[in-house]
């Protein structure tokens, strides 16, 4: 028996890694009968059937697992952003995040092409990185030239998952720092037509100190698993804030003596942050109940 790491699956068959060693693996029929799948990511026991093939007949527990794409036992999730082509969005990067926390992932943020932005629109997104600084997380503005090695390390050790809308450079980035892979990266043109797409299935690659995915990205993000009430423990500084609210279930928007709106007030609240919160608070209100 081996345990290994499933880092690809192309038509039913798994790829474990073992230190290295690449097995190709199928499921045992239990699986099937359980309705259970494996997916990347997992940490897998196996019987070995001949030199690089085998059958996985345990899957670990996960402690964490995103559902589009697949993936399990993430490290650390990197909210890939450009400042341009397509254009920087708080909008975006705050659903981003949303869904992040909703998983129990802790999200760090990537902006790109900042060698392709004006000096007016580099001020203007560092500016506002400063606010997501100050909330607590790492981010990180990066051109063609910036040393992509430097930046990885900066990153917990373990399963490292590039996220973000298509066109924002996460193929570009891990092929910078891994030129040996080569993989497909499409200009902004050819990436909003659809049908002439690359890949749409998860791959997790060697680096130092664990791996890293490249995800096809998300193109439609849905909200379906997060309730209304619990979108304020999603927004960081939000959920802090709140603890010092007159009411324990404070939602932070009418509610008296709640210490979000007077954080708003005194500007320790990001107003943009907010509206992104009531805004989304909205928008799972308003969704209609799917059967
Ligand atoms: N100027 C510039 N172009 C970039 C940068 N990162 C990516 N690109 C370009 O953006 C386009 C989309 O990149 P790609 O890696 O395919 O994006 P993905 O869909 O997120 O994987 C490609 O034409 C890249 O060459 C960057 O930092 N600077
Ligand atoms: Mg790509
Ligand atoms: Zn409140």
């Amino acid at each position: 028996m081996e345990t290994g790491r499933i880092v690809k699956l192309i038509s039913g068959v798994y790829q474990v890694d073992v230190g290295g060693k690449k097995y190709n693996t199928k499921p045992r029929g239990l699986f099937r009968k359980k309705k259970f799948s494996p997916v990347v990511g997992d940490i897998v026991d196996f019987d070995i059937q001949n030199e690089d093939e085998g059958y996985i007949h345990h899957v670990h527990e996960r402690h964490n697992a995103l559902k589009r794409p697949p993936v399990s036992n993430i490290d650390g999730l990197i909210i890939v952003m450009s400042a341009v082509e397509p254009k920087f969005s708080t909008q975006l990067l705050d659903r981003f995040l949303v869904i992040a926390h909703s998983y129990n992932l802790s999200p760090s943020i990537l902006v790109t092409k900042k060698d392709i932005a004006s000096e007016t629109q580099i001020n203007h997104i560092e500016t506002i990185l400063n606010t997501y600084k100050e909330i607590g997380y790492s981010v990180q503005f990066v051109g063609k030239k910036t040393d992509k090695v430097d930046i990885v390390n900066t990153w917990p050790n373990g399963l490292i998952v590039l996220s973000g809308q298509s066109g924002v450079g996460k193929s570009t980035f891990i092929n910078t720092f891994k030129p040996e892979l080569n993989l497909e990266t499409n200009d902004i043109s050819k990436s909003l037509n659809r049908g002439k797409h690359t890949t749409r299935h998860v791959e997790l690659f060697e680096r130092e100190n664990g791996f890293i995915a490249d995800t096809p990205g998300f193109s439609a993000l849905d909200f379906d698993h997060i309730e209304k009430d619990d979108v304020k423990y999603y927004f960081k500084e939000i959920n802090t804030f709140g603890n010092d609210c007159k009411f324990r279930n404070c939602n932070h928007i009418k509610e008296p003596k709640c210490n979000v709106k007077h954080q708003l007030e005194n500007n320790n609240l990001a107003q943009f942050r907010y509206e992104h919160y009531l805004q989304l608070v909205n928008e799972i209100s308003n969704r209609k109940v799917r059967y």
